[in-house]
């Protein structure tokens, strides 16, 4: 199996990092989607365009969630259950909402600007933050070791691009100190 992504998605982090701690023997591509070449594979692989996508001798699956979901179906590991679902849901939608205002930044829009399209993006991304704030103590949040990672990636993901303030954030502050540490964690920096 290979999967294909980018040194610096959290989405594809995430993943390198869980298939790391289970020693699940995947391949790693990194393609850089703005690359032609590259983009072709992408393009071959993965209608919606985007990384990562896992391909299997059976066949291309894309998304980290229905890869994750792939897995731990494959490798018989711990499922979700549906309270960690929700999370997963609210981390994703707090990191899609990021990559939205990278993008627009990127493509030189004022992301501040007060108009509906930036100003639910910056909602949804402090209402998350806060939310994730007071999740990750809970049982639910740390019973489960794929929502400790995506958490993880998408904090160290808003350090490194410096993409949002969680300064007075103290349990996503401690939660990034903790995971920090972890050797798969500075194995896969995206600085490096
Ligand atoms: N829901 C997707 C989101 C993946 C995603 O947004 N990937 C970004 C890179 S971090 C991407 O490929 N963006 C390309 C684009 O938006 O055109 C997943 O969980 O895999």
């Amino acid at each position: 199996m290979i999967l294909y992504g980018s040194n610096t998605s959290p989405y594809v982090r995430r993943l390198r990092i869980y298939c790391g701690i289970h020693h699940l023997c995947i391949e790693y591509k990194a393609i850089d989607i703005f690359n032609e070449h590259d983009r072709e594979i992408l393009i071959k692989h993965n209608p919606a365009r985007k990384i990562p996508f896992l391909i299997s001798a059976e066949q291309a699956i894309c998304d980290s969630n229905v890869i994750a979901r792939y897995l731990q179906d494959k490798f018989s590991l711990p499922h979700l259950n549906w309270e960690q679902e929700n999370l997963l849901t609210t981390i994703n939608a707090c990191n899609d909402s990021l990559v939205e205002m990278l993008l627009g930044d990127r493509s030189g829009f004022d992301t501040q600007a007060d108009v509906l399209f930036f100003n639910l993006q910056r909602e949804r991304i402090t209402e998350t933050l806060a939310y994730l704030d007071k999740q990750c103590t809970t049982d639910v949040f740390l019973n489960c070791e794929y929502l400790q990672i995506s958490l993880y990636c998408l904090l160290d993901w808003i350090r490194f691009r410096d993409l949002a303030d969680i300064s007075h954030l103290n349990g996503l502050l401690n939660h990034l100190e903790t995971w920090q540490q972890h050797t798969l964690a500075k194995e896969t920096d995206p600085r490096s």
